[in-house]
């Protein structure tokens, strides 16, 4: 790491320009110490996000015999919150990581064994993964879909690279990381460890990277901090560049897919609109009256996106359980709700018992107390505790155990 030159002669016009350009390239805050700095703000950035991401990813696409906690009932807005933000602040760190090892691009000769051949194939995966990584995640929280592939699919099997890389890398860096973990073994090891020869004096040298790092935190602080305001409330002052501000939209609350978009707009003011609910071989079919005429309950929980944003609401409505006790449903099963929309990806949700039968889930007909807005899931949709915002149904057609 580093760009100190390699110690071997130069060999060769190929070895003479590599290690005139890496000379050319040295930067007194280009130091292994300011790469391990990164790199362990880097790597808890990227652990936080992977985490975050594997639970999204299992809440939308559960194993059967998976359940997730249901409290606190904000804990997706948490959750995805942190894997937006982290991710947004691993570009500003693996782009200054990038910076402060990219000499050795240059190294000569270019491989010295299979191993070392192996060892630069691997962090050729890794910087290309990442890069790509973090760039469709941005692109995606501002739901701009460019890229040619299904995202979900590729951003899971690019993290699972990223991270194998990264365990692969770390590995293989091990003593470097260990001597330069924190500031003081480095100066037990010495300028020797650094410097070859003629470096800058290690006070300027210690000063520029200082400065160095003040920027790549302030950048990173900066970025942070300018988008979290469209996961958290108390952020939205400083939501300069998020995608989202949180109280955009009718009722104070974003729309990801409007009713014309969804193609409902005719069938959800429908006055023969029917909620049909459905047990085994039994089924009933509840107009909007016969919802209002249930008892009513009020749950005050966030529509929290995967995309990051999230806004919390008070929501009035009926509770799912009691709409699924007048067809005999027992409590320990699974719903599926479907929707009015005809097609796309969310016109089918599927929840497990700890969220349906939990008090708080709401087959919900109102926001505040106006009845819920039709881009909202007017007659009726789904809300429940700590769930991603695309499993919170919007006009809800059909409920029914699975
Ligand atoms: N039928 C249907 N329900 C849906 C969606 C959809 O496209 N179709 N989008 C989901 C997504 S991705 C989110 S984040 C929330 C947004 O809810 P809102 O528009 O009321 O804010 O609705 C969810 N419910
Ligand atoms: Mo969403």
């Amino acid at each position: 790491m580093g760009s100190a030159p390699d110690d071997r002669p130069p060999t060769g016009r190929g070895g003479r320009i590599a290690h005139a350009l890496q000379d050319r390239l040295d930067h007194p805050a280009r130091s292994t110490r300011t790469t391990v700095v990164i790199g362990r703000l880097l790597g808890l950035a990227l652990l936080m996000c992977f985490a975050t991401g594997l639970y999204s990813h299992y809440l939308q696409d559960p194993a059967s015999w998976m359940r997730f906690p249901t409290w606190p009932s904000n804990l997706y807005q948490i959750t995805q919150g942190v894997h937006v933000a982290t991710g947004i602040a691993s570009i500003p760190l693996l782009l200054a990581k990038l910076w402060s090892v990219y000499p050795r691009l240059f190294q000569w000769p270019p491989l010295r064994s299979a191993q070392h051949a192996v060892e630069r194939v691997l962090v050729g995966v890794l910087v290309a993964a990442s890069l790509v990584e973090v760039t469709i995640g941005l692109l995606n929280t501002y739901q701009w879909y460019v890229f040619p592939f299904p995202f979900r699919a590729i951003h899971l099997a690019l993290a699972w690279v990223v991270v194998g890389a990264l365990a692969i890398h770390v590995a293989v860096q091990l003593p470097k990381i260990v001597a330069h973990w924190s500031g003081r073994s480095r100066e037990v090891r010495g300028a020797g460890v650094e410097g070859v020869g003629d470096g800058p004096a290690p006070r300027t040298a210690e000063a520029s990277r200082r400065g160095f790092l003040v920027g790549v935190g302030t950048a990173t602080a900066a970025v942070v901090l300018g988008t979290a305001g469209q996961s958290f409330g108390w952020l939205r002052r400083t939501n300069l560049f998020g995608a989202r501000t949180q109280a955009l939209g009718p009722q104070g609350l974003p729309v990801n897919r409007t009713a014309a978009a969804a193609g409902v707009e005719q069938s959800a003011t429908d006055a023969a609109w029917r909620l049909v609910v459905a047990h085994g071989g039994r089924t009933v079919a509840l107009s909007r009256a016969d919802l209002e005429a249930m008892p009513q309950r009020e749950v005050v929980l966030p529509v929290a996106c995967v995309e990051g944003w999230s806004t919390t609401a008070r929501w009035g409505g009926v509770r799912l359980s009691d709409v699924m006790d007048l067809v005999g449903a027992p409590h320990d099963v699974s719903v599926r709700a479907t929707s009015l929309q005809r097609q796309g990806g969310q016109r089918v949700s599927e929840m497990g018992p700890e969220f349906a039968s939990h008090p708080a889930t709401l087959v919900a007909l109102r926001i505040g107390d106006d009845d819920l807005h039709l881009e909202h899931g007017y007659p009726a949709r789904l809300i429940a505790p700590a769930r991603p915002g695309v499993e919170q149904t919007k006009w809800l057609a059909r409920l029914e155990t699975t």
